[in-house]
């Protein structure tokens, strides 16, 4: 029998559909069925599990799923037996501690002998203890940030984006206990054969990373103009040049960083480049 893994994520929620995009783009279709728990992939040996974020470290850990993507907040909060395999680099955000807007904030030592709600008990016990505070953590599992508002708590410690939701609660964010992302999670003790198709994962999400990062240029030239645009070019390799039908013309391509494209760009317009085009690269193996 062939083997499979079971790859949970989000059922809905902030990770569920960045989730469904990376194994898209990693060319894994879903059979999908509405509101089914487990789906098949169409053409790769793995089942998708949609859970509740919460309840995937504990799936992976159990191996009930072989590979989970979820918040790293969430497992750290869970403390279960998994593997960060990979961080994805999306929805990316920070766990902060907040306090009411009128408050003066004095440093950590504020927050001595106070009550905290969080949705994240454990990171922030761990968090005051290193720093020798102590206080009085109130779990709450929705809408931290309204506690201060109704007299439930002194501060909050929550997820924060933008900050928008702390602003228009009254509240400001003092310090930052974690800074978080997507991350994927492994089965500590995967057998070879599973272990080798979540390996074959890892390797198709790095490639969709890596052409992230890069865009693929092309632009014309004048050809006594050419040496002095390959010098230019911050290219993986030398650049490809083609002559163009038009007599003494050139084509070149390349492929470049996508946080150099913007600093080389007048370089490349000074030294005689036309008709720019740059493109997303889709996959790429370096
Ligand atoms: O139903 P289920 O349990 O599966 O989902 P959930 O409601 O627990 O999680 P969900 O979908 O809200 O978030 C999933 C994951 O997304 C989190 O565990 C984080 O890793 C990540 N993430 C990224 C965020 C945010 N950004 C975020 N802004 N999770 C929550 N928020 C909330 C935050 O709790 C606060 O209420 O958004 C508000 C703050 O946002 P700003 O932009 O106003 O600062
Ligand atoms: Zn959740």
């Amino acid at each position: 029998m062939q083997t499979t893994i079971k790859i949970a994520i989000q059922k809905s929620g902030r990770l569920s559909d960045v989730s469904k995009s990376l194994l898209k783009e990693c060319g894994i279709k879903i059979k999908n069925g509405k509101n089914q728990l487990i789906a098949p992939a169409v053409n790769y040996p793995a089942n998708i599990l949609y859970l509740r974020d919460d309840d995937i470290p504990q799936y992976v850990a159990d191996g009930v799923a072989d590979v989970g993507i979820l918040g790293q907040n969430v497992v750290d909060e869970t403390q279960a037996k998994i593997l960060v395999a990979k961080k994805l680099g999306f929805s990316r955000c920070r766990l902060s501690l907040a306090i009411p807007k009128s408050e003066n904030y004095t440093g950590l030592s504020f927050f001595q002998n106070k009550r905290i709600a969080t949705s994240y008990p454990k990171i922030l016990e761990k968090y005051l203890q290193k720093n020798g505070i102590q206080a009085e953590l109130h779990k709450i599992s929705g809408s931290v940030e309204i506690a201060p508002n109704i007299g439930l708590a002194d501060g909050v410690c929550d997820i924060v984006s933008s900050g928008s939701t702390l602003f228009s609660n009254g509240l400001k964010e003092v310090e930052k206990v974690m800074d978080s992302e997507a991350v994927l999670v492994t089965n500590p003790n995967l057998n070879p054969k599973k272990q080798t198709i979540v390996d074959q994962l890892l390797f198709r999400i790095e490639s969709v990373q890596t052409a992230q990062e890069f865009r693929y240029i092309l632009l014309n030239a004048p050809n006594d103009k050419v040496q002095k645009i390959t010098s230019i070019l911050p290219g993986m390799k030398s650049p490809t040049i083609v002559p163009l039908v038009e007599e003494g013309w050139s084509s070149l391509h390349s492929v470049i960083r996508e946080t150099d494209f913007w600093e080389i760009i007048d370089q490349l317009k000074t030294a005689g480049a036309e008709g720019i085009l740059v493109m997303p690269v889709e996959k790429m193996i370096l």
